[in-house]
């Protein structure tokens, strides 16, 4: 079983060391875990530092395209690259990576196709009334790490 964790960056030279430096190289269940970054046309020095930092897949989007896309283009390089299993997660560490075993576990049971791990959205003090109304009525997937059984 080989599981990909993706993560769509857009100008995030400066997170992503930090998020990759939590990000597992073996996850229960799997034989093989390898991390694929979408770089979502950014302007800094994203696709540098995530090689610079064991990231085995690099994707571009020549010019910024959004989150949905990139999440989009993220999926068919993991399949591509013949993942089994795909997690995404985002790189301004706002999703804790210890979690990956809890979200890839009910899919290496058989219990679900596609696990959705959601911020506390209410305890995080820096977000604002608005944005906490926001998230509730529309969390999406932008808001959220998933894992998926392709
Ligand atoms: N904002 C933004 N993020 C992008 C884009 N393309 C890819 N991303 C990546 O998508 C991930 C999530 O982006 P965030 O802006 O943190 O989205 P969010 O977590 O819903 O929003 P915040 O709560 O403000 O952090 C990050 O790893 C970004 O680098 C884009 O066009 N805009
Ligand atoms: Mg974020």
């Amino acid at each position: 079983m080989k599981l990909i964790i993706q993560i769509p960056c857009y100008n995030e030279a400066e997170t992503l060391p930090i998020a990759l430096a939590e990000i597992p190289r073996e996850v229960k269940g799997f034989d093989r875990v390898e991390w694929l970054v979408i770089d979502d046309g950014s302007t800094d020095d994203t696709i540098k530092t995530a090689l610079e930092n064991g990231v085995d897949h690099v994707v571009r989007h020549t010019k910024n395209q959004g989150l949905t896309r990139a999440f989009m283009t993220g999926l068919d390089a993991c399949l591509q690259r013949g993942a089994d299993v795909i997690v995404n997660t985002d790189a301004d560490n706002q999703y804790n990576a210890a979690d990956i075993p809890t979200l890839t576990k009910p899919i290496l049971d058989k219990t679900a196709d596609i696990v959705v791990g959601a911020r506390p959205i209410e305890s995080i003090k820096h977000f604002s009334p608005l944005k906490k109304l926001l998230q509730k009525i529309g969390p999406g997937i932008k808001t959220v790490m998933v894992g998926m059984l392709i």
